[in-house]
């Protein structure tokens, strides 16, 4: 586990012009059970930089993608039974990711609010779509066989995914629609779904307005 978040880059480029004219979006969860301990940091307005290390590494590469196609700041450090499965780990960093989302959205003035992307990885195409809505929902729609190998070691079960995306709506609060289009390669798919996440994510949380983009006037 990292043992500190980094300080946020002052005045960092980045492609959201219009932070400047609020608060820096921040998030910070630390979480302890006796199946992990968790450390996350989120930086909405950051644009890097992005660091992940969860003892999974092919579950880092993933969380990476979504730092670095959602153009946040990110840290994640997590120790986790791992000696049981992957399970605890990823469900755990899922519900503190999502936390630390929903900490840094605070209340969602001026956000984009919708997202939505076709995301293709050479064969593999997935389609994402969701709603910073104040309503976890989670509509996944990728089935790996059982018989699917796992990923990286230790081992990381294609099936986890799932469980990572429904902690993290969940804890943070949003609709996702996740959708398989095409795909023959696990890692190909898995990948393209979290960069989807991630640039459907980048555009919701944009700033492009004033109050709050909702009806009801509260998110
Ligand atoms: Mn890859």
């Amino acid at each position: 586990m990292t043992s500190h978040p980094p300080a946020p880059p002052a005045g960092a480029p980045g492609d959201h012009p219009a932070s400047a004219a609020g608060r820096r979006r921040t998030g910070s969860v630390t979480r302890a059970t006796k199946e992990t301990a968790i450390t996350v940091w989120l930086d909405l307005d950051g644009d890097g930089p992005v660091a992940v290390a969860t003892g999974l590494p092919f579950f880092d590469h993933m969380v990476t993608q979504l730092g670095r196609h959602g153009g946040f700041g990110l840290d994640v450090g997590a120790v986790g039974d791992l000696e049981v499965d992957a399970h605890h780990t990823v469900e755990d960093v899922g519900i503190a990711l999502g936390g630390a989302m929903a900490e840094a959205l605070g209340a969602k003035e001026g956000i984009r609010r919708f997202g939505s992307i076709s995301l293709p990885l050479d064969e593999a195409l997935v389609e994402v779509a969701l709603d910073l809505s104040g309503r976890p929902f989670l509509a996944y729609g990728i089935e790996f066989p059982p018989e699917t190998a796992p990923l990286g070691t230790p081992p990381f079960d294609p099936q986890l995914a799932e469980e990572f995306w429904r902690a993290f709506v969940t804890s943070a609060g949003i609709t996702l629609h996740v959708r398989l289009g095409a795909g023959k390669n696990t890692h190909h798919i898995l990948e393209a779904s979290f960069k989807g996440v991630a640039r459907a994510l980048r555009d919701a949380v944009r700033r492009e307005g004033a109050g709050v983009p909702s009806t009801k006037g509260v998110l």
